[in-house]
């Protein structure tokens, strides 16, 4: 996939028809509302043909305009009502049309259709969000990700409402209005945007000890995502899958990347809010079109009736993960991301997603966060999309046909015949008619649970446990994760203006979790150091999961990677080749990118174009950076404070660094080391497999400690 600007442009196109042939019975079922104004007049909202859309009609070329301009009122009124209240959590977000493709039958697990055949493909529309920030918020900040998916199946909608950790904050659904204020800008001054670097955050995760197996999953590098495209998706609750016969089991939910599991580095995602504050949907807008499609497998972990007590933790409680060596991951299917929406309000914005869309074949569990959230979403889509016929939006509407007597309502388009509206009737027949439960095309029926228990304000003590997975977590990363992690509650709790705040997170939370961790926090922030627990902390059988740490789970290949040529007058046309047939042989981007927009010439006195500058398009943006063999290049980059701050800031964010011929006099000059990623020779082709092994592995971790003296 190496691009230079002329094949960009073509190869953009050539995507974009490929985007436009990737249909799904949704996209199609779109199609009916999609408006092209190609060809067409400029009307009124009423047809009325407008012949001045630029000027307001006047009492004279220079009076005071007529209030009778229906053209200028029409116009106005609409542009004043153009927006709509903002999501109250994951306002900031972006979606993409796609479809799941069910591995096999899988009809002895659930009686859902859309599992119910090898090869079925399903349509869905995915979106991504924060949690924090608001609409216009930066999308490398530090927090959670929203990953739900609406599956258009032939049974109606199913929402699968998850993020990219698998553990919630609070364990009761009534807690979920006091974590949202918590972690919001403050209420005095609405800062900070976008993170949980804050007093308010951090008092109530440390007075609500049930948070700490997140907030730490918040302080790894998940919370840092390199893409949307590498990151894992949870469904986060217990829910259960029933088969056919009525039979049940319980089931977690997991999405896994095929593009590996990848984070950006603190600084380097501190940067991109600024220099690119739209990276993640920039990058997920432009792999789709590059025809790059995303992929992830679907998972579940299934667990029998009969075993729902056997853990040492509830499955019931969603601050708590089921590690995947008690019970491992069954594949049932693949998710494809291959459709960019045609317009973000009406799809993007408007898409309702609720836990409570379920089908037959799904149900859900008596977890207390869960049972809360099947009220809140379709509540809140009533003020956010102004009443309840949000049902009725393109985006929001099954593909399979629904009728029932719900009627009228704000903005309703649909114009139902007959006269009645009531169940049972016989005026129009008796329909819509009910349909009884079966194993296939059935009406939905809950499972047969038995509950029998007083009505009780109470948390079950199968809760209390709230650090012995957080604990599991810490212990099961490598060692760079687990610095990762002690330096970003050091951030956090640094800007955290009251001691007493930081003190509690150190000696009542941390010391937990594990001592040497709160010892290395309170190092940084200059506290004394806890040296015994504040809570004892049950023993659990697994001390470590190495499922959890993301070292396990790379990519096997480069696809997908974006690479940096630095290009200077007089750059080494055969090497320059070579770098492009080996981006291209591995599903590469690479971009030449030179001290300004002018072409470029080669040794060979070749006019080549740029794809960018080096001021244009900063390091934060790409995996390497490459400064090929040319006449006197090390010296142009030395004069050039730009440029050597690019290698300086690539080399500090631990990217590979490709310098050949004349640039690698650079490392006599700059202090920069060679090591696994930092990679010189004299020609292109002698690097290549060094490179491909220090782009699949993300990041260059033995680097960390020394370009920590870089001054980037
Ligand atoms: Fe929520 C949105 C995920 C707990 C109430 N939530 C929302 C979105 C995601 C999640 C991904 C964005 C959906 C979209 O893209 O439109 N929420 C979760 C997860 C939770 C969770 C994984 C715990 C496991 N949420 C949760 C609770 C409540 C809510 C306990 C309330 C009791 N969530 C909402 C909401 C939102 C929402 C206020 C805001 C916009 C919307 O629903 O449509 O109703």
């Amino acid at each position: 996939m190496a691009v230079n600007t002329d094949t960009k442009k073509s190869s953009a196109a050539g995507a974009d028809a490929a985007d436009k042939q990737n249909t799904t019975a949704k996209t199609e079922d779109l199609e009916q509302y999609r408006s092209d104004a190609t060809g067409q007049a400029l009307r009124s909202n009423q047809g009325v043909k407008v012949s001045d859309d630029k000027n307001s009609l006047r009492a004279g070329a220079r009076g005071p305009s007529l209030l009778e301009d229906f053209l200028l009122r029409e116009k106005i009124t609409h542009f004043d009502h153009e927006r709509i209240p903002e999501r109250i959590v994951h306002a900031r977000g972006v979606a993409a049309h796609g479809y799941f493709e069910s591995y096999a039958n899988h009809a002895k697990l659930s009686k859902a259709g859309f599992l119910g055949e090898k090869g079925k493909q399903t349509p869905v529309f995915v979106r991504f969000s924060t949690v924090q920030g608001p609409r216009g918020s930066a999308d490398t900040v530090r927090d959670v990700r929203g990953f739900a998916i609406k599956f258009y199946t032939d049974e109606g909608n199913f929402d699968l409402v998850g993020n990219n950790i698998p553990v919630f904050f609070i364990q009761d659904a009534i807690k979920f209005p006091d974590f949202v204020h918590a972690v919001k800008p403050e209420p005095h001054n609405e800062v900070p945007t976008g993170g949980s670097a804050h007093d308010t955050f951090w008092d109530f995760v440390s007075l609500q000890s049930e948070a700490s197996h997140a907030v730490i999953w918040a302080m790894s590098d998940r919370a840092i995502p390199k893409s949307l495209r590498t990151m894992q998706g949870f469904g986060v609750h217990t829910f259960r899958l029933i088969n056919d016969e009525g039979v049940s089991k319980f089931v977690k939910f997991i999405w896994t990347p095929k593009q590996g599991v990848l984070s950006l580095v603190w600084d380097e995602a501190q940067k991109l809010a600024g220099k690119d504050p739209d990276f993640h949907r920039r990058d997920l807008g432009n792999a789709i079109e590059q025809g790059n499609y995303p992929e992830w497998e679907f998972g579940v972990q299934i667990i029998d009736e009969k075993d729902e007590h056997s853990f040492d933790f509830d499955i019931l409680d969603p601050t708590k993960i089921i590690p995947e060596e008690l019970v491992p991951i069954t594949p049932l299917g693949k998710l494809v991301l291959n459709r960019n929406p045609e317009n973000f309000f009406a799809e993007t914005e408007q898409v309702a997603f609720c836990p409570g869309h379920i089908v037959p074949g799904i149900d859900f569990s008596n977890d207390p966060l869960l049972q809360g959230r099947l009220f809140s979403y379709t509540d809140t889509q009533l003020s956010r999309l102004g009443g309840p016929n949000f049902h009725e939006i393109p985006i929001n509407k099954p593909v399979c046909p629904f009728h029932n007597n719900q009627r009228d309502g704000i903005h309703r388009t649909t114009i139902n015949k007959g006269q009645a509206a009531y169940e049972p009737n016989s005026i129009d027949g008796g329909w819509p008619k009910e349909t009884p439960p079966a194993a296939k095309d059935g009406g939905f029926e809950s499972y047969y649970e038995r509950i029998d228990a007083h009505k009780i304000r109470e948390r079950s003590d199968s809760f209390s446990d709230h650090f012995s997975q957080p604990r599991l977590f810490y212990n099961s990363l490598s060692e760079h994760e687990q610095t990762h992690v002690v330096n970003a509650y050091s951030f956090e709790l640094g800007k955290v203006q009251r001691t007493f705040i930081r003190e509690r997170v150190v000696n009542e939370i941390l010391s937990n979790i594990d001592l040497d961790l709160a010892a290395k926090v309170a190092t940084n922030l200059g506290i004394t150091p806890p040296t015994k627990q504040s809570v004892a902390v049950p023993e659990i059988k697994l001390k470590s999961s190495p499922a959890l740490s993301q070292q396990n789970l790379l990519p096997d290949s480069a696809k997908g990677k974006k690479i940096a040529i630095l290009a200077f007058a007089g750059i080494a046309d055969e090497q320059l080749q070579a770098a492009k047939a080996f981006a291209e042989k591995h599903e590469i981007t690479v971009m030449l990118l030179g001290e300004t927009s002018a072409p470029v010439n080669t040794r060979k006195q070749k006019s080549i174009a740029v794809d960018g500058t080096i001021k244009g398009e900063p390091s934060v943006t790409f995996d390497a950076v490459i400064v090929l063999d040319g006449d006197d290049v090390s010296g142009s980059i030395l004069k050039n404070g730009a440029a050597v701050h690019y290698l300086y800031e690539a080399y500090k964010h631990l990217k590979a660094i490709v310098l050949t011929g004349d640039a690698a006099k650079l490392l006599d000059s700059l202090p920069l080391k060679q090591d696994a990623g930092l990679i010189s020779n004299s020609s292109f082709n002698a690097v290549e497999t060094e490179l491909l092994a220090a782009l699949k592995a993300h990041r260059v971790w033995d680097r960390e400690a020394v370009a920590e003296s870089i001054p980037a």
